[in-house]
């Protein structure tokens, strides 16, 4: 009878052992470098031809992982990349890294899991571990990737491994990457936890084994949702502040020198990115299912995505002031990433805002020196105009959604005649503009 556990023990503990990545995005490319970097060979699989090719020319795609640093592990044969399956047939362990949207009814899509669970199945045999990295809702690992596993007559614990390791890739974060940032991991059984433990300790500085799947899945689930609902919390505060008269980032500002016990979000014109909007409703549709209401999930994203309609408002009102109606109005957004200094715009809420100031009937454009372009409704497409100083002039109001750390903001206050400034951005700068903070 094979040991097979200790088979994957010895062929991680010298290097010997062939991992495959199915996802070669932001998390399973980073993920592949490091545990190429560590000695393993990889094989990187993606449905997209143009991805695959430009990794075996040893091309980075993803900002957070330099070419440099890539194409010598694809040289020296450690990191390949492959469209097909049959590629892995002898691999020791695989990780699972793809998407995990959320369809338009707010509801998991897990196609792309269940989808990379039947392939792997397909390839599936005894002495190999499989680990998810995608987020996801507590049970996935055992009700979703399991069951496919185990059609091969293969016993988990003993044939086959199976874990959950989520995936913490900060994209564009310049301290923490794969190889500094602790790795949680939970298995179907000891052995697996074992297993998984071995694989990643060379190319993680910490590995964190919990007592279950289902415990490492909402580990993840935990630090996103605590992230959406304090967010949440801040946007609350920063309404009742403006209700009371009172400065939200003064009192934000103050009560961040409390040494113990508080942690400072900001106030914003709502929540982007491919994780924080979305993560936390796998977890509250999961309890939906179990006949319970999490009710911080809900709350919170009820007032996270009211945010845009809130800048609209701010708008509106600023404009009032100057005896002019929004309808007709030309209007400047500043920003249209999610988030600062990144070009990602998923679910970025300036999307939403520029939709809404569209409807509203506003003349619209916008600057962002890392988005070039964006899809806006109707298959219509806007570009970023030249951040000068006869177009901020020209605007009625600027609209300050991202606060890249590169815009000049005294030129933008010096130029601009009225500005609605979401992010504090305008804060310690000086200038004409009539300025309204969120
Ligand atoms: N936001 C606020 N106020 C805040 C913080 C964020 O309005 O105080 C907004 C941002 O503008 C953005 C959205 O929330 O639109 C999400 O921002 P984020 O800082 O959470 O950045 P993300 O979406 O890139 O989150 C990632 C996450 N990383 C992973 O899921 C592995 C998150 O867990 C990280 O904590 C976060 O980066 C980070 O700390 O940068």
């Amino acid at each position: 009878m094979a040991d097979y556990k200790q088979q994957l023990l010895d062929r991680f503990n010298d290097r010997t052992a062939t991992i495959g990545i199915v996802g070669m995005g932001y998390v399973g490319l980073p993920l592949a470098v490091e545990f190429a970097r560590a000695g393993y060979h990889v094989i990187g699989l993606d449905v997209n031809e143009e991805k695959v090719s430009k990794l075996n020319a040893g091309t980075s795609y993803i900002p957070d992982v330099p070419t440099d640093t890539l194409a010598p592990l694809v040289d020296s044969g450690h990191l390949r990349a492959t469209t097909s399956y049959d590629d892995l047939t002898d691999i020791d362990a695989v990780s699972i890294c793809v998407p995990t949207p959320l369809r338009k009814t707010k509801d998991p899509d897990m196609s792309y899991i269940v989808a990379a669970a039947d392939s792997v199945a397909g390839i599936c045999h005894a002495g190999l571990l499989v680990v998810l990295e995608s987020t996801t809702y507590p049970g996935t690992t055992d009700e979703v990737i399991l069951p496919r596993l185990l059609k091969n007559n293969l016993t988990v614990g003993e044939d086959v491994f199976v874990a959950f390791s989520p995936e913490r890739v900060d994209p564009g974060n310049p301290t923490y990457g794969v190889h500094n940032t602790p790795k949680v991991v939970g298995g179907i059984t000891p052995a697996c936890v074992e297993v998984v433990t071995a694989l990643y300790a060379p190319a993680v500085g910490e590995v964190v084994p919990v007592s279950s799947t289902a415990a490492a899945e909402m580990v993840k689930l935990l630090e996103n949702t605590f992230r959406a609902v304090n967010i949440g919390l801040v946007n609350e505060m920063a309404l009742m502040c403006n209700r009371l008269g009172v400065d939200v980032w003064e009192v934000i500002r103050a009560a961040s020198t409390k040494p113990f016990g508080f942690m400072p979000f900001y106030p914003g014109p709502g929540l982007g990115g491919h994780c924080i909007p979305i993560d936390p409703h796998y977890l509250s549709w999961k309890l939906r299912a179990l006949n319970y209401t999490a009710r911080f999930i809900e709350l919170a994203g009820e007032i996270n995505t009211s945010m845009p309609y809130y800048v609209i408002d701010l708008v509106m009102d600023a404009l009032n002031e100057d005896s002019k109606a929004l309808k007709g109005a030309k209007v400047g957004i500043l920003g249209m990433a999610y988030k600062r200094d990144i070009d990602d715009v998923r679910e970025s809420p300036a999307l939403d805002v520029h939709h809404l100031l569209e409807e509203k009937g506003a003349d619209v454009s916008f600057n962002d020196p890392y988005v070039p372009s964006v899809r806006l409704p109707g298959q219509r497409t806007a570009h970023s105009v030249a951040l000068t100083a006869e177009w901020l002039a020209d605007q009625d109001c600027i609209v300050i959604v991202t606060d890249h750390t590169g815009y000049d903001y005294d030129f933008i206050l010096k130029h601009a005649r009225l500005i609605v400034d979401t992010r504090n951005a305008t804060h310690g700068y000086q200038g004409s503009a009539r300025v309204v903070r969120l």
